[in-house]
């Protein structure tokens, strides 16, 4: 009975999402429902209580799991006490811009109470993605999930270039329909509107975390000074012997309990002391401010830690994440190789490596073998678990996220004889089970280890290739800190102003006037852009950090890149010409957010087949917020006309000066909206 009242449960959801896809846009697909409430708690993500945001309940919320083609309707439903956005991660939104989530570029904040429906498609997309919140830094605070979008029977994938057993051909096909998740985040000691506060009150760049959640789940550690000054001085041994300057003084060691660094110059808050004492007289309080690298002491929590359990299978088929909203990451499993074969959603050449390097934003899936057999055959330790590492890679922190990889099944799942045998796999802080490829500060232990980082990459699909040739668009960026909590991506130092997510929304205003022009509003790139035209992203970056740019609405070919130089070029024809060295135009990377090295450049290509408005941004959450963000207006003319019962949907509006769109809410459109059913 049960079985058959789900049954019918899923039936009707199932109509009614239908239904609303053929009033609404006229399709008739496949349509999968999510429903999402949003709400406020308290929670100890690592022993730690704090203020969090939940998704049904849950950080991180509910996998979203379709099948390429399907239709999704994710209606979000708001019951914060502030207002928000929501934004899948990678997914193009072609036909559907208003589905993409930032305020001011396509829709209005959801204020409290209120909701909105996302309804796109998975068109030509497959693979790994995320949803976040995108509206202040909010996903920082734990709105943030994943999504899985299973590859249609079509996609060429490259699990043959792995191995030619059929058994585990016919596995890997098996398991890529339910992939094991391990998202890594960065996790505050503070919400994010306190750190923004802080940030832009104070002059503090709230830079360190005080836990790298995976799944999350985290327990806090104290390491030792003395750990911490082994890790500093192997960072300190790798900076000197990759950079171009040498770097002659080993810089003194000066950094607090939970591994950040105590440097003035990045955190702002020598700045602050001085201003604090002028205007008062009197020094400020170092420990109630907690500043980067004056943090109050570490204290050791018992929480849990996420554990990955072989259940007896040969192989897992694994989605790494890096949800976080500060650093760049490093990933490994103690003992085991990974087989990369996916990257932002593209099947790739499979890479055998240690260790992926994993810039904010950006998903690998590999393949990691678990064979029971093969290990005791040769003798690996399956008793113990194996440490499953993330740890943080900027130079501002030392800081590790454990969770553990376990031969076995979870303990409530089967008989406890035949289930894990391990006392208490949550005591073990400082696992050592079989070969350790990474540190705590995420640097590789041997010159031996193979790296993979997005750049090396290349799409398993032959046909993925950029168009060869000139662009007909060549929008020049440049990656900059202008200031201590200010960081621009225009050569001139715009900032795109911070009010624009409270601004009427630029798809709304172009739909309710064709003629507006955004040219006058920082940050909005409008180079005329036309439908099907090929654009060159030129992006040049400042010596100082490395920024992670996500551009909505569409992967890029990164065609041109260095670590060593910006791009000494006006455009791609021009390299082309004197053969520069840096260019990949034969077989480039595929990827939807690309973190630019610090002092080098990246050129992204892709072709104008998306019209909208396509927020491009640092994914560094303060980064961001300080105003390092653009709006890149694309094939204007043939931007899709949003269904009008979302255009004239009610919200508050910030803009009294302007309010068109309250006041031209007709009585029959309300009525229309009121009848509507979500
Ligand atoms: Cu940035």
């Amino acid at each position: 009975m049960k079985l058959l009242i789900l049954v019918l449960s899923l039936f009707v959801t199932q109509i009614h999402c239908l239904k609303d896809l053929f009033y609404e846009y006229g399709y008739n697909s496949v349509c999968i429902q999510y429903e999402f409430n949003i709400t406020h708690g308290f929670a100890d993500p690592d022993g730690v209580y704090r203020e969090v945001f939940l998704i049904n309940n849950q950080s991180p919320g509910p996998l979203i799991k379709a099948n390429e083609g399907d239709w999704i309707k994710v209606k979000v439903n708001n019951y914060l006490p502030v207002a928000l956005t929501f934004h899948f991660h990678g997914l193009l939104q072609k036909g559907t811009p208003w589905a993409d989530g930032p305020a001011g570029v396509v829709q209005w904040p959801i204020i409290s109470g209120d909701s909105y429906t996302h309804l796109f498609q998975l068109n030509d997309q497959y693979g790994a993605f995320w949803y976040h919140a995108h509206y202040r830094e909010y996903s920082g605070d734990g709105i943030y999930g994943p999504m899985y979008i299973k590859p249609a029977a079509n996609r060429p994938r490259p699990y043959a270039v792995i191995t030619n057993n059929t058994d585990e051909l016919s596995e890997f096909m098996e398991l890529e329909k339910e992939p094991t998740t391990l998202m890594a985040a960065d996790w505050f000691k503070w919400t994010q509107d306190a750190n923004i506060a802080r940030t832009f009150t104070k002059g503090i760049d709230p830079l360190c975390i005080q836990s790298l959640l995976v799944n999350g789940k985290q327990r806090l550690t104290c390491p030792s000074n003395e750990t911490f000054n082994k890790v500093h001085l192997r960072r300190w041994r790798e900076k000197n012997s990759t950079s171009p300057v040498p770097i002659v003084r080993f810089p003194p060691v000066n950094m607090d309990s939970i591994g950040c660094y105590a440097n003035p110059t990045t955190n702002g808050f020598k700045f602050l002391r001085n201003d604090q004492r002028l205007k008062y007289g009197q020094r400020f309080d170092d420990e109630s401010l907690q500043a980067p690298g004056f943090s109050k002491p570490c204290k050791e929590t018992r929480s849990e830690r996420e554990i990955i359990y072989t259940m007896r299978k040969r192989y897992l088929y694994l989605n790494v994440y890096n949800v976080g909203g500060a650093f760049g990451k490093s990933f490994s499993i103690d003992d085991h190789d990974l087989v990369v074969i996916a990257i932002d959603g593209t099947f790739v050449h499979p890479l055998i490596a240690q260790r992926l390097i994993i810039p904010i934003g950006t998903r690998y899936t590999v393949l990691v073998k678990v064979d029971l057999e093969e290990r005791a055959a040769r003798g690996s330790d399956t008793s113990e678990p194996f440490a499953i590492r993330f740890a943080v890679t900027s130079g501002n922190q030392i800081k590790e996220g454990l969770s553990f990889l376990v031969y076995d099944y979870p303990l409530n799942l089967t008989d406890p004889i035949d289930g894990v045998k391990y006392d208490d796999i949550q005591a073990y802080n400082d696992p050592q089970n079989g070969e350790q490829f990474q540190d705590m500060g995420g640097l590789s232990l041997s010159p031996h280890y193979k790296s993979v980082n997005p750049l090396i990459t290349r799409p398993f699909d032959p046909t993925l290739r950029p168009p060869l040739g000139p662009a007909d668009h060549s929008v020049r960026l440049f990656l900059n800190r202008t200031g201590t909590i200010e960081f621009s991506m225009f050569a001139d130092g715009d900032l795109a102003p911070r009010g624009l997510e409270l601004e009427a929304p630029l798809l709304h205003q172009h739909q309710l006037n064709h003629n507006v022009s955004f040219s006058h509003i920082n940050g909005v790139i409008d180079p005329g852009i036309k439908l099907g035209q090929t654009v060159d992203l030129i992006v040049d970056a400042a010596p100082d950090i490395k920024h992670p740019i996500h551009l909505h609405g569409h992967s890029v070919y990164a065609i041109s890149s260095s670590v060593l130089q910006t791009f000494p070029y006006d455009c791609i024809v021009e390299a082309v010409a004197d053969s520069y060295q840096g260019l990949n135009f034969d077989h480039p990377p595929l990827v939807d957010i690309f973190e630019v090295p610090n002092g080098g450049h990246l050129v992204l290509r892709f072709v104008a087949d998306n019209p909208g408005f396509w927020l491009i941004h640092c994914h560094i959450g303060i980064h961001m917020a300080s105003g390092m963000m653009g709006v890149l207006v694309e094939a204007k003319d043939d931007i899709p006309e949003m269904p009008e019962f979302l255009l004239y949907q009610a919200h508050a509006n910030y803009d009294l000066m302007n309010s068109k769109a309250i006041s031209s809410l007709s009585d029959v459109l309300q009525e229309e909206y009121n009848d509507t059913k979500w």
